[in-house]
């Protein structure tokens, strides 16, 4: 093992590892580090700020996602020459049995379930997580057959080698602008999903990820709208010419989620998976926590979380989804986001608007551009959102949380705002 690090890394017992983030990655690479006999160092700029002493002599820096590699002392560590690795490059090199890689702006975890769930049903002993969740050495079992990885736009700019054996890039809308230069940037991220030679899944509804397509390598493609390897007609989920299972018999909502199912048979179709058994598996599969998750019908109101529409492009899908007019929460932390593209879709969708966090003014000075008045209500937490919601919304009406904004300005995270909101509606007065 230390020899295919060595090959792959330059890392000897001589090297002068940092690894920078004490979170869940940082720790997981420290144990694997250790495993291994590497001797490590590791840094976190919230407990002592980072300064040019601090990656002085380094050979090689194991950033976390979360850290950037602009922040100009890791960028000046770098530019010396130390060499970029991370724990997802750590994981390629030690795995002897397939990886599926899975990115895109949104879609990522619940494809990731998704197959994660077909592959049990085949018998295989998966590991299943990423950026889903537990980091990718934490997944290391010797008894694997395969692993499933999510992978984030942050892990694929710093990683160089993960040669999946199937990859899709699901889709590409703003997200992470504030860390990625501009969708073209964050557009090249992605794309290191494909890096290696095995079949790439492309999602034929999306420009940008259509572009990815190598002719020299075998391509799966998916679509909601036109002929693909897998897609849709009459109401069922197609490969080819048959019909694999009608979507009445898939419980998800929404086209996204049949573009998600249909991204997931591809995948599972490309390692060998067996189609019964992967559609069996998807007439079972429950909707993740947080994401178009219905809470509660409380005075006659649909309340849906669906916290984990943390950009622009998954709260259109939400709003999409509906034939009625809803009433939506959002805001929160924007991420350098064009607000103009959400406003339209508001127009369309939105009777009024509940307003919440810290760029709560960007969406509403977009909103106030339209031609038509859309409602608007501040609020300063979920309380107040549910009591403006309770006022504001009649019997059959639905109130969906869908922020197209990150949550960090004024909650733990996605999770802690869906609680939140769950928590004030269930404090509500019937
Ligand atoms: N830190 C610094 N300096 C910084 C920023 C962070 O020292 O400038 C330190 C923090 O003090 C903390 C540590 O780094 O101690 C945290 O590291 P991290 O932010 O990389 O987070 P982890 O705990 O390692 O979790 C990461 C992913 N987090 C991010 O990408 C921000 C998790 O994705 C992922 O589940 C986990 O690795 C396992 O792979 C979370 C996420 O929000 C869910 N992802 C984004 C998304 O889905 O949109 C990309
Ligand atoms: P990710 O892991 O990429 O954030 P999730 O599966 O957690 O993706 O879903 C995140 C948000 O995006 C949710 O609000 C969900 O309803 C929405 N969503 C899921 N799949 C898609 C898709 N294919 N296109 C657009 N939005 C989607």
């Amino acid at each position: 093992m230390q020899n295919i690090l060595k090959e792959k890394f330059d890392l000897t017992s001589d090297s002068k590892i940092i690894v920078v983030g004490e979170g869940i990655t940082g720790t997981s690479v420290a144990n694997f580090l250790r495993a291994h006999d590497l001797p490590f160092a590791t840094v976190d700029s919230r407990k002592t700020a980072f300064t040019f002493d601090t990656f002085k002599g380094a050979t090689h820096l194991i950033v976390s996602p979360g850290v950037a590699l602009s922040e100009p002392t890791i960028a000046d560590a770098l530019n010396s020459g130390a060499k970029l690795v991370s724990d997802i490059d750590l994981f390629a090199a030690v795995v002897n049995v397939p990886i599926v890689g899975i990115t895109g702006a949104n879609g990522k975890s619940t494809v990731t379930t998704m197959l994660g769930d077909m592959a049990r049903a085949c018998g295989k002993h998966v590991g299943v997580g990423g950026n889903l969740g537990k980091p990718a050495l934490d997944l290391l079992d010797p008894k694997a057959d395969l692993y499933v990885l999510e992978l984030s736009s942050f892990q694929l700019e710093r990683s160089h080698i993960l040669n999946a054996a199937a990859a899709t890039v699901l889709n590409i809308s703003a997200d992470h602008l504030d860390r990625h230069d501009d969708l073209d940037n964050y557009a090249q991220a992605k794309e290191v999903a494909f890096s290696g030679n095995g079949v790439m899944v492309l999602n034929l509804d999306d420009a940008m990820v259509s572009a990815m397509r190598d002719e020299n390598r075998k391509t799966l493609t998916f679509s909601v709208k036109q002929k693909a390897d897998f897609y849709l007609a009459d109401n069922n989920l197609m490969h080819d010419e048959n019909a694999l299972m009608s979507l009445s018999d898939f419980p998800l909502e929404g086209k996204h989620n049949a573009a998600n199912a249909l991204a997931a048979l591809a995948l599972g179709t490309a390692i060998g998976l067996n189609t019964e058994k992967m559609c069996e598996a998807l007439k079972y599969f429950k909707a993740l926590h947080h994401r178009m998750e219905k809470i509660s019908t409380k005075n006659g109101i649909n309340w849906v979380n669906d916290s984990k529409a943390t950009n622009i492009g998954a709260c259109i899908a939400a709003l999409e989804g509906y034939d009625e007019k809803v009433i939506l929460v959002a805001g929160g932390e924007g991420k350098g986001q064009d607000m103009n593209e959400l406003a339209p879709v508001i127009q369309a969708k939105a009777k009024a608007v509940i307003l919440i966090g810290k760029d709560a003014l960007q969406i509403e000075v977009a909103i106030n551009q339209l031609s038509e008045i859309v409602p608007t209500y501040h609020a300063q937490d979920m309380q107040e959102v549910a009591a403006i919601a309770a006022h504001v919304g009649k019997s059959g009406d639905t109130v969906l949380l869908s922020p197209a904004c990150a949550s960090l300005d004024q909650y733990k995270n996605y999770q802690d705002r869906g609680n939140q909101f769950a928590a004030a509606i269930e404090a509500l007065p019937a």
